[in-house]
């Protein structure tokens, strides 16, 4: 086995993969990639992953993209320590949740960020930015009523590894611009679940290097 993970720092979906390959265990070569300085659109990533996007992980001489797809194939491939649950009703919900937090949740997060941390010239429209917090209150509250206990679905799943980074993000964007409160859209259930997954052994692997120090 020889794994070769491509990740780019602070990006939720290459987060999602790290977690995935640290609780399973796996041996894998990080390449950490610039998410600014165009060399994801270059001919020999684009190889990798056509669309220039993180992450991608290269397993022999097998090449997989899209974060959902990589655990699914590292699962499949390396069943050891699971990140499915064990019934198909609960695999379904996993899955689900998985495809609503890309499909809802980050939307409603990129939108603020592209408002505010994102941009270079200042904050922009207060409108907007009112408008945007109450999108992104909405996805919380969702995924809030969606906790019923330790993890999302039984036991920790890709559930958990794909949801846990965007809330890192939304409690990263309230510590940059704390006037915003952005924290406070996270109940006090999204709150220990954050704290609980922080306190896995392998968690700190994981710290996006440019969120170090
Ligand atoms: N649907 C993709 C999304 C990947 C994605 O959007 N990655 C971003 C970082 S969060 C990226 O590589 N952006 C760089 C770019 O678009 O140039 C997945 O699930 O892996």
């Amino acid at each position: 086995m020889s794994i070769q993970f491509y990740y780019g720092s602070g990006s939720p979906f290459s987060w999602n993969v790290w977690l995935v390959l640290e609780h399973k265990r796996l041996p894998y070569q990080f390449k950490l990639l610039s998410l600014q300085n165009g060399e994801l659109k270059q001919a020999g990533y684009l190889a990798i992953n056509p669309h220039g996007k993180v992450p991608a992980l290269v397993d022999d001489d097998f090449a997989i993209w899209e974060a959902l797809a990589i655990v699914e194939y590292l699962e499949e491939r390396y069943p050891e320590y699971p990140v499915f649950p064990s019934t198909p009703k609960d695999r379904a919900i996993a899955r689900r949740l998985s495809a609503e937090a890309y499909s809802y949740l980050y939307p409603a997060l990129r939108k603020l960020m592209e408002l505010t941390l994102l941009r270079q010239d200042g904050d922009g429209e207060p409108a907007a930015i009112t408008a945007a917090l109450t999108g992104l209150g909405r996805e919380l509250d969702y995924f809030e009523e969606a906790l019923h206990g330790d993890y999302f679905v039984g036991n920790i799943s890709v559930a958990d590894f794909t949801i846990y980074p965007l809330l890192a993000l939304v409690k990263r964007l309230h510590e940059r611009w704390p006037q915003r409160v952005a924290g406070a859209l996270l109940g006090h259930k999204l709150s220990g679940f954050i704290e609980r997954m922080e306190r896995l052994p392998y968690f700190p692997n994981t710290t996006p290097p440019h969120w170090q120090g």
